[in-house]
């Protein structure tokens, strides 16, 4: 697994309030691309994270912490003259989990990925690569990349996509136009049913928004503390991880519950849930326990502060995976 963004040294709250009230933050590490490769080599894959940091000591931390998950970290590119981003939120409002954020990534390192910048051979090793809409926001030439990446082309290996919208990093309208662009050309989407309402105006819930993404062969519609609708028509095959066999005329649905989790925070969610889905997907487990070690990963993460959590160990995720439908949730 491959997966390419910014990372971003994370400033935690020290208790409740507003971000002009706490005194305190605690130093963690974030960002949607690397908490993946995080999880998905904590669960045992090889996974590698690809991006620019700057050449300074946040640089260093976020690099010496997302490589001690056991991530490849040899195509990141070290910047002299560029900032490692970081950001700070407040705690979840106990109720919505509303959170403010504060970013200071506006020129960072990363923000300089380009398509002459990113080792594309470290790129197409992938079995599969991860991508989000957050990379998207960052500038014309992430934008670029993107749409590099995605791009169908011999080789190219199959696309992840989480949606991941950021509506304070970029005007609506371009967010939405985007993002839709970008999951149109991938293989698997992730799309939080309340992001797909928010960018697209998709209110009529999964069957709406797969009828406004029918291309991808996997489209994942979380729909929070509910649960979460997989449409496939097509998977990645376990053995060569390329996108393979028939492609079935229409994507039957499957929801499957989420476990009922004390949430503490719920950003990095759903890139746990994401590196949960993946990894049962390269497994080559059925659509029912994808789903389930999504969520498993997601309650991992939706029940420490930071945006990243170690998901359960494998032979657990799997004892709970295969769980009863009665005893599930
Ligand atoms: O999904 C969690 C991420 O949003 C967080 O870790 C930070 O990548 C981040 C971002 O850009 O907001």
């Amino acid at each position: 697994m491959v997966t390419l963004g910014e990372s971003m040294v994370t400033f935690l709250p020290g208790g409740p309030g507003r971000l002009a009230d706490v005194p305190s933050f605690h130093r963690a590490i974030g960002g949607a691309e690397s908490n993946v490769a995080c999880a998905l080599a904590a669960f045992g894959h090889t996974a590698r994270w690809i991006s620019r940091v700057g050449a300074d000591g946040f640089g260093d931390h976020l690099v010496e912490r997302i490589a001690g998950y056991g991530v490849d970290v040899t195509a990141v590119r070290r910047d002299p003259a560029r900032p490692t981003g970081v950001y700070f939120r407040t705690a979840g409002d106990r109720g919505t989990g509303a959170h403010e954020v504060a970013y200071y990534r506006a020129g960072s390192a990363a923000s300089a990925m380009s398509v002459t910048d990113v080792d594309l051979t470290a790129v197409r090793a992938a079995r599969v690569l991860h991508l989000t809409g957050i990379t998207a926001a960052l500038s014309d030439e992430c934008r670029d990349l993107l749409h590099t990446l995605t791009a169908p082309a011999p080789g190219r290996p199959p696309v992840s996509f989480d949606v991941n919208h950021r509506p304070g990093l970029w005007p609506d309208d371009e967010a939405a136009r985007l993002l839709l662009d970008l999951a149109r050309r991938a293989d698997i989407v992730f799309v939080g049913a309340d992001e797909a309402e928010q960018a697209w105006g998709a209110t009529g819930g999964p069957s709406a928004i797969r009828e406004l993404l029918p291309e991808p062969d996997v489209l994942v519609v979380k729909q929070g503390a509910k649960g979460a609708t997989a449409f496939v028509r097509r998977t990645v095959t376990a053995e060569a991880g390329r996108v393979a066999g028939p492609r079935a005329a229409t994507a039957p649905s499957v929801f499957e519950p989420a476990l009922d989790a004390a949430v503490v925070a719920t950003t990095g969610a759903g890139d746990a849930f994401a590196a949960g889905f993946l990894s049962a997907t390269l497994r080559g487990l059925p659509v029912r326990d994808r789903l389930r070690h999504g969520h498993l990963f997601a309650a991992a993460a939706l029940t420490t502060p930071g945006d990243l959590a170690p998901p359960p160990a494998r032979d657990h995720a799997d004892r709970l995976a295969a769980l009863d439908d009665d005893a599930w949730g």
